[in-house]
Parts: structure tokens; sequence; C-alpha cells
């Protein structure tokens, strides 16, 4: 072969052996996650500290576009700038074999400074993932462009120079992908291993009857209608929104719950069998997301099972604002480092804010915040369901900004009145003659008034309201349609007890949550 064919396939391999060297250098650093922390893996640490420094918009774009997949597509856009970026220092190396892995280990060095740099980690030994994953995939390229450069100096037809072992080459190059898939694989089953724990703290939590179960949903509150969202949402269908890459696997043995801050006389320190012991309330209520377009997905009703968060802060001397209290905002903090503010007063008002250990039934699936997590009727999540939370401390809206408050949410966000079709849906072909039209409305905390729909530009017509269980919790409508042929659409609105109807005003979610009258247009045949 001549020396001018053989520098395409030269290339070829050098930005191969990059390639495989971020594999190494990935494989090697999430086994190391695995025995430090998993939330410390270079991936993990970048793609937390991307989510944490996206402007809002972005992120709102984000979530619009890519729903509860958009931490996937962070995922895979990191291992494909990864990918790029391997390419591309395995061609460097092919002439400059040390500036290749000098420029892998810089690249560790960005992973161990996100590593460091986020907020749940507590300790320098974040580093060593990112740390062991370049040194790794620096040695690797530096084991590979060695063999390539050898072929590069082997002269035409290698008659002169050191011969271009290719076997040699092909021969580790295997066996470095072999040795990475592997150290992944044990990664894998060692973090698995390692959630183990946390797996068996939730298998072993018994909850304990509620002192005050749930009034029973009234029967008429739950249509049978096709279509309709269920009165209460499964627990594998209810929406998950948070900023966790990976989902924090809290051991509930080791857990602990610190409440603290101004105004506080006697600070709290209580454990999961603390909390169990007391006395606990089974509420139904509806959770929304800020983030939720006009007609959007991330709203669910569950039933949540819980100690009264007033009752804890009532013992440890903490009295709202309206009685004198010097702290207004009580931020929650979760083990992953995220911050939550909810106003004292709301907390404190009589309503049934809970800090939930239980959802339908079962201790809190991981992903909704085991072992505990706040939930507060009538305020958007994001001021106040905080997950996986470990401390609660009392201070001032004027002191301190939680984290979608530093990132232009507003600090105070009670849930705006929404109403949502979901049958039929959008496009969708009906029949002519009686169509049913259905879907919930919600306004937490105030509870839904009325219900009224609308077809093309026709009057407002008062929809069927389904029986109100609390004033908490969403409230299904129906409204059958006397559809006639061709292209309608159909428009609902509703208005809460306090008598304001949801304005026609179309805004974005952000800062305080969207507004709009949701509609759908349908062809009737
Ligand atoms: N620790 C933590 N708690 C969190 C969040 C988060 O990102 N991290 N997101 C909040 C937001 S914005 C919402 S809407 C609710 C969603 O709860 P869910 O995922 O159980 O539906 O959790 C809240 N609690
Ligand atoms: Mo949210």
């Amino acid at each position: 072969m001549t020396t001018e064919k053989r520098v395409p396939l030269l290339r070829g391999l050098a930005a191969a052996s990059g390639l495989l060297a971020a594999f190494a250098s990935l494989a090697a650093a999430e086994l190391a996650a695995a025995a430090v922390r998993p939330g410390a893996g270079p991936v993990a640490a970048v793609g937390g500290s991307a989510i944490d420094l996206t402007p809002a918009p972005v992120k709102d774009w984000a979530i619009r576009t890519f729903g509860e997949d958009d931490k996937l597509v962070l995922r895979l856009g990191i291992l494909a700038v990864l990918a790029l970026c391997g390419a591309a220092v395995g061609l460097l190396a092919l002439r400059h074999r040390r500036a290749g892995s000098a420029a892998v280990l810089a690249f560790g060095a960005v992973g161990a400074a996100a590593a460091l740099g986020r907020p749940d980690s507590a300790s320098w030994t974040d580093a060593i993932p990112s740390a062991a994953g370049a040194a790794a995939g620096a040695a690797v390229l530096y084991l590979l462009a060695g063999r390539l450069q050898a072929a590069r100096t082997a002269g035409p037809r290698g008659a002169e120079g050191p011969a271009w072992d290719r076997r040699g080459f092909l021969v580790a190059a295997g066996a470095v992908a072999a040795a990475s898939a592997g150290a992944g694989a044990v990664g894998r089953l060692l973090a698995g291993l390692r959630g183990g724990d946390a797996v068996a703290s939730r298998e072993a939590v018994v909850l304990p009857a509620p002192a005050s179960p749930a009034p029973a949903v009234p029967r008429g509150a739950a249509l049978r209608i096709p279509g309709i969202t269920p009165f209460t949402t499964p627990t594998g269908d209810f929406y998950r929104v948070d900023t966790a890459l990976v989902v924090p696997k809290v051991d509930a043995g080791a857990w602990r719950l610190r409440l603290h801050g101004t105004g506080v006389r006697r600070p709290v320190e209580l454990s999961l069998p603390d909390l169990l012991a007391r006395e606990l309330i089974e509420r139904d209520i509806t959770l929304t997301c800020v983030s939720n377009e006009v007609g959007g997905p991330y709203t669910g009703s569950a039933r949540w099972l819980g100690v009264r968060l007033a009752d804890l802060l009532e013992e440890a001397g903490v009295r709202p604002p309206s009685r004198g209290g010097p702290a207004d905002q009580l931020v929650a903090r979760s083990v992953d480092g995220m911050t939550l503010g909810a106003p004292v007063e709301d907390v404190m008002d009589g309503r049934d804010a809970l800090l939930a250990v239980g959802m339908n039934g079962a201790p809190l699936p991981f992903d909704h915040g085991f072992p505990v997590r706040m939930v507060v009727p009538g305020l958007y999540g994001y001021v106040s369901a905080c997950k996986w939370v470990k401390e609660l401390e009392l201070t001032t809206f004027d002191a301190y900004d939680p984290y979608w408050v530093e990132r232009s949410w507003a600090r105070r966000a009670p849930v705006k009145t929404q109403s949502r079709i979901d049958t039929p849906r959008p496009f969708a072909r009906p029949a002519r003659g009686t169509v049913m039209v259905a879907g919930v409305a919600w306004a937490q905390h105030r509870g839904v008034e009325k219900v009224e729909v609308r077809v093309d530009d026709g009057p407002w017509v008062p929809a069927d309201l389904a029986a109100e269980h609390t004033v908490d919790t969403w409230r299904q409508w129906s409204f059958p349609w006397r559809a006639t042929p061709g292209s309608h659409t159909l428009t609902v609105r509703a208005t809460d007890r306090t008598g304001r109807t949801q304005p026609e005003r179309r805004a974005r979610p952000i800062p305080d949550g969207a507004t709009g009258w949701h509609s759908v247009v349908v062809t009737v045949d």
C-alpha cells in the first residue's frame, strides 16, 4: 500500500482510537462513580451543571419540545459531543501523541470541576471518577496512537522504519474495547448493588394506617367516559419533573430531616421512624407543574399520606407572619441540592400541607421523592413539592432566593385556574351525532365552580360538572355535544370558587404559570 492511500486509512483509525479512548474514559469513570457516588460520574456532573446553567427560556423550550424525555436528549447530546471530541483528539494524537493524551486529561479536569461544583457534592472524592476516566482515556490514546505513529513512519511498502503492525493495533483496540465494556458492566452492577441498600430500605417501610384517612371519593366524582383523565392518577402514569439526571436513591435508614432557621425556637431532627410514629393524615391532592402549558400533561392527582407540616412547625415554635413570626419563607432543601421556597403563611393556614411518605398506598417511589417529599395544596410544585427533602429552613423571601427564583421564575406561585379537554383528541374525526366532550379542571385550594364549553364562535354553555371531591383536587366535567359535519373548534374555560374565570389571554408558563383557554379542533364526518 502506498503512503498516499494509507493516510486516509490512518486518519480513520486515529479517529477511531480517539472514540475508543473516550469510551474507555467513560467506562472507567462510571465504574469509579459507582464506587464513589453515582451523581459524581462525569456525564451526570456535566449534565447537571448544564441543566443548572441553562437559561430559563431554553429550558422552557426543551420541556416543551422533549417533554419528559428532556434528560435523555441531554445525555445523548453530551455523548455525541464527547464522541466528536474523542475523534478530534484521536486525530491530534496521530501527530502529537502527548498533546492528544493531555487533551483527554483536560476533559477530565472539566468533569472533575463539574462534579466538585455540584450542590450535592460533599467531598473531594467526587473528583475521582473523572480523574480515573481521564487517566484511562489518556493511557489508551497514548497506546493506540503509538501504534499508529509507527505505521505513519513506516516507509512505502514498509521498506524502511518499523513495520506497521496492523495486527497488533487491532488486538490492542479490541482488548481496550472489551475491557471498557467489562468495566462499564461492572459499574452498572456496582451501582445497582449500591442502590440496593436504598431499595431494601424502601421495601422495609411499613406505612402505618392514617389517623385521619382521606375522605372517600364521592360517587359521581369519577366519570366513566372513554378518554377522560382518571380521577386518581396511577403512580406509574404520574408526571415527573425535576432536575435530577441520576434519581437520588436515598437509604431511608440513614435519612434525617433537619428543621431550623429564623424563628425556630426548638430545632428538630427527625428520622423516618420518627415521622412514621407521628399522627399521619391521608389526603387526595392534585399537583401541578408551573411548566405545564395550556392543555399540557404536567398535572396529576394522588392519594398522599404524610405528616401535617404545620404541626411540626408549631412544635418547633414557628409562628406564621400573621401571628408575628419573623420568617415568611420556608425553604426546603433536597439531598441533590435543590431548593424550593413556600410561603410560611400558606403552609400554616390550615390547608393540608404535608411531609408525605406515601403515594397511592405505597411508600413514595424513588422518582417521586422517597423517602419524604413535601406536598402543599394550591401551590405549584416548584415552590412547594420538594422531593428527597432533607432540610427545612425558615427564612424570609428578602433573604433568600431558591433555585427557580434565581432562574427568573416567580417567588410566589399559587396554582392558576385551568381546564383541559381530554376527549376528543386534537384532530379527531368523530362521527356526527352526540359526541362526549370531557376533561378536567383545577383550581387547587379554591375549588372549581363552573366549567363552560364553546363550539366555534358560539355562546359559552355550562358543562356538566362531576361531583366535587375536595377543593384541593381537580374536577372532571363533560359536555354532550350535538356534532354537525365539518371542522369545529371546541374551547373550554373554568371559573373558580372566588368567581374568577380563566382569562383568555395566552401567557407562557414563565414566570408564574400559563394562562389561556384550551381548545381542540376536530372534524366531524
Ligand atoms: N428535589 C427536587 N424536588 C422537586 C423538583 C426538583 O427538580 N428536585 N421539581 C419540583 C417540580 S418543578 C415539580 S412540578 C414537582 C413534580 O413532582 P413529581 O415529579 O413527583 O410529579 O416536584 C418538585 N420537587
Ligand atoms: Mo414544576
